[in-house]
């Protein structure tokens, strides 16, 4: 059995928003270090907290994924909650094909850990941008 796990790292500032979605082979919930793998041509999208769409983008073949530039095209502020990253965990996200979401939030380290966390049929992160 193979778990993806869905990862978000925002980097000032340049307000990159972005990670990987990222196969967890032992299911850990960990990004271990062997664990190098993603999944590719996932769509994931930026939304603000209410759903609507600001930005849409697919993951490369190492399972990256980015929403370049935010300060400029999409007006974010520094240090600004509300926003979200999402994935559709339902029959239109192909690329996913029978990956299962991964452990949220587990152990102890917020650098190695999967973010994502199910609501309905989608996948969600809270973003903040970064300080
Ligand atoms: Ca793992
Ligand atoms: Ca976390």
């Amino acid at each position: 059995m193979f778990l993806f796990l869905l990862k978000f790292q925002g980097f000032a500032p340049q307000f990159t928003l972005g990670n990987r979605i990222f196969i967890d082979s032992n299911g850990n919930g960990i990004q271990d270090s062997g664990e190098t793998g993603g999944v590719s041509g996932v769509a994931v999208t930026l939304r603000t907290s209410s759903g609507t769409v600001l930005a849409s983008t697919t993951t490369n073949s190492n399972g990256l994924y980015s929403f370049a530039s935010m300060t400029n095209t999409y007006m974010l502020s520094p240090n600004t909650a509300g926003f979200l990253i999402t994935v559709e965990y339902d029959d239109s996200q192909l690329a996913l094909g029978a990956y299962v979401p991964t452990t949220a939030n587990a152990g102890g380290n917020d650098a190695v850990d999967s973010d994502a966390t199910r609501v309905g049929a989608r996948l969600q992160i809270p973003v903040t941008t970064p300080v």
